[in-house]
């Protein structure tokens, strides 16, 4: 089996601390970011913490809802959503810094063990932080730690239930459009097949800081607009599957040396987002959203559409919906009520 190489990326970080870049008038009003890795400010002042949606030790993540830009003394803030995370080790990196003398503070030492905090420098110690601000009530409910519960979704439902819901009740999909227009992250874009039917772009995803390959991440998004998910894919989609499935693995290949064998490809049913999308995870990293239950490998997408070009509408499908969606009041009431 191939290992996982843990090469540092070579990245250019801005070390010029002092320079505070913020968006031209322009971008902001487009709801637009050009993204680069300069020193910057929150896209808000004040952080009054809300609630704390959802936190975990292991992970070593916390999600908070704060209220953002109150006035003195008032409490009408507007809502975001702050998710902090600390990434893992850049191997390299971390083996400079102790074959150097690293500032350290002793906890204490027993015979042939000792245990120390080590603070390592700042380009080392940063945590990731994904804002989103401002934040909907659907937002709030999406990070909010809930129980999940699992229902298959027969042909019917999807067109009794749960489209009717999504074609009301989904969340934006400008960000997916702004990468598809360059007007968001056009800087980071690994690879694009420029073809409106069957290309797409191929970008890191929002929650991979490419600092190390163990937890890569990026998603393929289709240029056309007009399929929802995996229920809306026929064979007629099968060129475009097949190329966000080769061309992607080649582009991940040519850019960070990590083969085809080494990548889960997947997409998720239900996604988050309702514009056709691919996963591609390093395969040693159990991404959120990788259990069987919601993910769905593209190279057996690709094969069931060819066996069967109306798989995906006729099959029953799992959806874990979590019980504070109102989808998951409908299929109760629906199916069990
Ligand atoms: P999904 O299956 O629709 O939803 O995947 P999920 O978030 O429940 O997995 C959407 C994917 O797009 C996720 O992996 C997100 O992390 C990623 N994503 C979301 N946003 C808002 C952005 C963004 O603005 N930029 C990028 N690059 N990725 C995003």
């Amino acid at each position: 089996m191939a290992a996982l190489s843990v090469q540092p990326l070579k990245r250019k970080r801005n070390e010029n601390a002092d320079k505070i870049e913020t968006p031209s008038t322009e971008e902001q009003e487009a709801g637009v970011s050009t993204g680069n890795s300069a020193a910057a400010r929150l896209p808000f002042s004040g952080f009054r913490v809300q609630k704390v949606l959802k936190e975990s030790a292991r992970d070593k993540i916390l999600f908070l809802h704060g209220k953002v830009n109150e006035a003195p003394g008032e409490m009408n803030g507007e809502d975001a959503v702050v998710i902090l995370e600390k990434t893992p080790f850049q191997v390299e990196q971390m083996a400079q810094l102790l074959s150097g003398s690293p500032e350290l503070q002793l906890q204490f030492s027993n015979d042939i063990y000792s245990t120390y905090h080590l603070f390592p420098p700042r380009q080392l110690s940063d945590v990731k932080t994904t804002v989103v601000y401002p934040a909907t009530e659907k937002h709030l409910q999406k990070y909010l730690r809930q129980e999940l519960q699992l229902f298959r979704e027969t042909e019917e439902d999807y067109r009794t239930i749960t489209l009717p819901y999504l074609q009301c009740q989904s969340l934006s999909i400008q960000w997916v459009y702004n990468i598809l227009e360059k007007k968001s992250e056009a800087d980071r874009i690994i690879f694009e097949n420029p073809d409106p039917s069957h290309g797409f772009i191929l970008i890191p995803d929002l929650k991979w800081n490419q600092q190390q390959l163990d937890d890569l991440y990026l998603i393929a998004i289709c240029h056309r607009r007009d399929v929802r998910s995996l229920r809306d894919l026929t064979s007629e989609h099968l060129p475009l599957l097949r190329n966000i499935l080769l061309e992607g693995q080649e582009a991940i290949l040519q850019r960070y040396q990590l083969k085809g064998s080494c990548l889960r490809v997947y997409l998720h049913y239900l996604p988050s987002y309702f514009h056709l999308h691919v996963h591609f995870t390093a395969l040693g990293f159990e991404a959120p959203g990788s259990a069987v239950e919601r993910a769905h490998l593209l190279a057996d997408v690709i094969e069931n559409l060819e066996c069967d070009s109306k798989y995906y509408q006729h099959r029953s499908l799992p959806i874990a919906l979590r019980t504070d969606d109102p989808l998951f009041q409908l299929f109760q009431g629906g199916k069990k009520g």
